[in-house]
């Protein structure tokens, strides 16, 4: 994949970029859906122009938030549930630098459940992928907010008492300006899917479904998926937030019932993110504050080129 990047200079771009060149292969188990993230995410930033030194991402703890060891760009690997407060003082801080913040949904949904909200509501301008496996994979298999209700774990041996969290509807309730569902099971739409989360202007939540075969067998993420654009039993329109509630309190109810709906819920092109909102008020400045602390003489460097000068 080729494209000319949208913030730098115009070149060419190649996936393989935003390869190390220095880490061990990923220590993900064989078949896990966190493989597929990671190279849907690869695919996207070029298609969308974005070259490693322009993109920040930023992840939790979990499985998930390796990620960010497997993939060149600038990183920020932080702590449980604290992916998008960091995300979003980098964005503010930096306007010009293609924000992306990821996580488990034990990570985003539970510990992090209120920045979520919060950085939903004000609808600041990044990428929030919460892999969604329905379990603390890290951790061994505990129960997390998205594990359906009478799911068996360490934590609750006699299956969960409490009706797992509707991910789509609380993005679309809390502000999210763009809301999505994917599958690594579905590589193409995903980076289709991320390709237009990254060229939106504002909070784009991505819900992306991944097995984890180690400690989460039963998870419906195996079952063939419908992309609810392609098909023609459903039929609503992505800019209307009533029709875009009825589809995703559907698809919430019927991904616990074995039937995966993926594809776009919610899409508002208009709404200002929050730096737009700041910056109208005049209480930002125009040009990114973080230039006033720029080295003149920074030279972007790939890890492994890093590696070999301080070895
Ligand atoms: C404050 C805090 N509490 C608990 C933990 C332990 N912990 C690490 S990862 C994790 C769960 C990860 O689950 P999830 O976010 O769904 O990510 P996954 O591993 O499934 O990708 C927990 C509870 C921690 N690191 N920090
Ligand atoms: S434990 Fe599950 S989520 Fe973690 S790497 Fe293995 S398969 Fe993936
Ligand atoms: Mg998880």
């Amino acid at each position: 994949m080729s494209a000319f990047s949208a913030i730098g200079e115009e070149r060419e771009i190649d996936r393989d970029e935003f390869t190390p060149g220095i880490e061990p292969q990923p220590t993900w188990c064989p078949g896990c859906g966190d493989f597929g993230v990671l190279k849907a995410l690869k695919q996207a930033l070029p298609e969308a122009g974005r070259t490693p030194d322009e993109t920040l991402l930023v992840t939790g703890i979990g499985c998930s938030g390796k990620l960010n060891s497997y993939f060149e760009s600038y990183g920020f690997h932080t702590i449980h549930g604290r992916s998008l407060p960091v995300a979003r003082a980098a964005k503010l801080a930096n306007p010009n630098v293609e924000v992306i913040a990821a996580g488990g949904d034990g990570d985003g949904y539970g510990i992090g459940g209120n920045h979520f909200i919060h950085t939903a509501r004000e609808n600041h301008d990044m990428v929030y992928i919460v892999f969604n496996n329905e379990i603390f994979g890290l951790t061994k298999g505990q129960t997390s907010p998205t594990s359906p209700k009478g799911h068996k774990s360490k934590t609750q041996p006699s299956g969960s008492a409490k009706d797992p969290i509707r991910p789509l509807s609380l993005g679309l309730t809390a502000g999210a300006s763009y809301v999505a569902r994917t599958a690594a099971v579905n590589p193409n739409q995903a980076k289709e899917i991320l390709v237009e989360a990254i060229e939106h202007d504002g909070f784009a939540h991505i819900d992306f479904l991944t097995q984890c075969p180690t400690w989460n067998k039963d998870a419906r993420q195996y079952v063939p998926y419908i992309d609810v654009q392609d098909s023609d039993d459903y039929d609503f329109d992505v800019t209307d937030r009533r029709e875009a509630a009825d589809m995703m309190y559907e698809t919430e109810s019927a991904l616990y019932e074995g039937e995966v709906l993926t594809g776009r819920f919610y899409v508002d092109e208009d709404r200002p993110s929050y730096g737009q909102e700041k910056r109208a008020l005049g209480e930002m400045p125009e040009e990114p504050v973080a230039e006033r602390y720029f080295d003149e003489d920074y030279k972007w460097e790939r890890s492994a080129d890093l590696l070999d000068r301080h070895m």
